[in-house]
């Protein structure tokens, strides 16, 4: 049986996979354990209740929330949960993703979003970001962020050209 998630990565529409497929890969290569919903605020809000207020009853310890747009969902799961909650603004059409970031990140004072960078970026460095949460309590996890970073800086060039 497949290990119990303990990241869960919900994004408001199937569009947004493009966007957030880069924090699964990010678990996936530091083998922690997560699932990938579809949870929108606005056309799904009854998911979303069920999802952010039975996130930690079933094990979950951070969730990564994507969004574009009028993004709300990060905002609202963060609502219903006190599990630490990151937020990844999907780059929109529209606004380039500006209108997801300040949606994002700007939350009133008492409900945190841990708001990351636009688009891929965002979505990588919520993945490090969660295995990074988790790793403060498992050592061997610890090891393999360790390596991971260590791999990265191993593979910056010196030279430009
Ligand atoms: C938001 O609206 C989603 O998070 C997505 O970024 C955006 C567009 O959704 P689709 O129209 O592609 O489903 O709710």
């Amino acid at each position: 049986m497949a290990d119990a998630p303990l990241v869960g990565i919900i994004m408001g529409s199937t569009s947004d996979w493009e966007t957030m497929r880069h924090a699964a890969d990010i678990l996936d290569t530091l083998r922690v354990p997560h699932e990938t919903k579809v949870v929108s605020a606005h056309r799904t809000p009854q998911r979303l209740y069920d999802y952010a207020t039975g996130a930690a009853d079933r094990g979950l310890k951070v969730i990564v929330a994507g969004a574009g747009g009028a993004a709300h969902l990060p905002g609202m799961a963060a609502s219903m949960t006190h599990l630490p909650v990151l937020g990844v603004p999907v780059e929109s059409k529209a606004l380039n993703g500006m209108d997801s970031l300040l949606s994002i990140a700007q939350m009133p004072g008492g409900i945190p979003v841990g708001t990351l960078a636009i688009g891929k970026a965002g979505a990588t460095n919520a993945g490090l970001l969660a295995a990074a949460i988790l790793a403060t309590g498992d050592a061997d996890l610890a090891e393999r962020l360790k390596a991971w970073r260590g791999r990265q800086t191993d593979s910056v060039a010196t030279d430009p050209a």
